[in-house]
């Protein structure tokens, strides 16, 4: 190994590093979302795609009007429509416990809940059906339960035997409990209500006991009451999701809506009894869907567009980007993918991120253990996606070789990142280079002497 091959003047590292600069850009930007496949087997006019929920290799889209559609998702750039239950009320939100679905339904006066069993997706098979005494609202199903929020209250239910869903305990709420998620032993509810002072309320109630719900903490959300208006002006609150110590709020003015106020909150819940919102990220009128994944949060504006979020600091999240999607209702996401309803043109999107735009996607940044934030992990100067899938180089180390010399030196100067030895030869050209530079600067101080001379 030659390493004294390397052992250039400090000044022509600058110059070197120059160079390499111009040699290599940062990457043409990617967009933070790419379009990977898309369905639409029902007219927007026979039903709107509300909801979407994925388990396996099928996505469950509630169709509103049009029922359930069953969507094979195995090949996430070409989703195909399996099976479908129609002939029900209007399917408005739905959850996936394994081979079951459970959905909530919307007639004119009442509304409730389906079990649906899915375990043939090409024949889904509708098991029960739940009139909700109060009209739900929202929904939460986990280990083995269905956690209604209804117009009264919460409703818990034994969902075991997905064919007769059993009442398991209430908890009853002086204003309208209207969406409802659940983590553990804990259901966070959100409570609508007409008090000036309190009237949108984070409820956490331990639920360890479905007899007896316990509220062990809350908060108020304040928001700007409109008198003339005679309803608070922000919002209600479309969507919660919890993970890891914080609650996510996704908010939309107005019961139709989408005209003023649009935003998430954040609220610390890591002591239960003390939840404290901790931030406020404002965007675009009428937030109608969220969905989380790794340290994302993805909103679904209604009439615009999907956003992407960086939560890594969830009291601070940041904007990554967005795509078009006029109509976007709500959506899962995993392992870096995003489903959405998207209720004016597509019933399902499938949406591959790439969060730090740097042509990696985020699975992939996954699978080579990069920042999925961080365009050069190991900041040699070579983007991730091109120490990936151009050379192979170590995208988490800037010296792959370990010959002294940095991963983009050795590809700008032609030598093999990879291989320590075939070590950096400077080329000619740069050899004149440096030899015109000593000379100028010995020029230069010949003449300062002769100067002071
Ligand atoms: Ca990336
Ligand atoms: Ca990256
Ligand atoms: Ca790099
Ligand atoms: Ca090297």
């Amino acid at each position: 190994m030659k390493r004294e091959s390397l052992a250039v003047s400090s000044y022509f590292h600058v110059l070197l590093y120059s160079c390499v600069l111009l040699i290599f850009p940062i990457a043409a930007e990617a967009g933070v979302f790419t379009l990977l496949g898309s369905a639409d087997t029902v007219p927007s006019s026979e039903g709107w795609a509300l909801d979407v929920a994925v388990s396996g290799n099928y996505a469950y889209v509630a169709q509103n009007a049009a029922g359930l559609q069953v969507f094979d998702i195995s090949d996430l750039c070409n989703p195909v429509a399996v099976g479908a239950v129609t002939g029900t009320q209007a399917i408005t939100n739905v959850a996936v416990d394994g081979n079951h679905v459970y959905a909530l339904w919307s007639g004119s006066e009442e509304k409730g809940l389906y079990t649906i069993d899915a375990t043939d997706p090409a024949n889904p098979s509708l098991l029960a059906t739940r009139t909700s005494p109060t009209r739900c609202n929202g929904m939460a199903v986990a280990n083995g339960r269905a956690y209604l929020a209804e117009s009264e209250g919460l409703q818990i239910l034994d969902i075991s035997d997905p064919a007769s869903p059993s009442l398991l305990g209430t908890y009853a709420t002086s204003n309208m409990a209207w969406r409802v998620a659940v983590e553990g032993d804990l259901a966070y509810l959100m409570v609508h209500g007409y008090d000036t002072e309190c009237g949108r309320q984070l409820q956490i109630l331990n639920v360890s006991n479905p007899a007896a719900p316990v509220m062990v903490g809350s908060c108020c959300l304040p928001d700007t009451y409109d008198a003339d208006y005679g309803d608070y002006l922000s919002v209600y609150c479309y969507e919660i999701n919890v993970k890891a110590g914080y609650a996510y709020l996704a908010w939309a003015d107005g019961m139709t809506g989408g005209y003023f106020a649009g935003r998430l909150d954040t609220i610390d819940v890591s002591d239960p009894a003390h939840p404290v919102r901790c931030g406020i990220f404002m965007t675009s009128p009428g937030v109608r869907g969220m969905a989380l994944d790794g340290d994302n949060v993805y909103l679904c504006v209604k009439q615009e567009n999907l956003q992407a979020l960086n939560g890594t600091a969830p009291c601070e999240p940041s904007y990554l980007g967005f795509t078009e999607a006029w109509g976007a209702m709500n959506a899962c996401a995993r392992d870096g993918y995003v489903f959405l309803a998207n209720g004016s043109f597509e019933d399902l999107m499938v949406f591959e991120v790439d969060s730090d735009r740097d042509g990696l996607s985020d699975h992939e940044e996954t699978s080579a253990l990069t920042n999925p934030y961080a365009r050069d992990t190991d900041g040699d100067r070579l983007s991730d996606f091109v120490e990936v899938n151009n050379y192979g180089t170590d995208p988490l180390k800037a010296d792959t070789d370990d010959d002294g010399a940095n991963d983009a030196d050795e590809v700008a100067f032609g030598t093999d990142p990879c291989s320590a030895t075939e070590t950096l030869e400077l080329p000619l050209s740069a050899w004149c280079v440096m030899a015109a530079a000593i000379s100028l600067a010995a020029i230069a101080a010949f003449r300062l002497r002769r100067a002071h001379a």
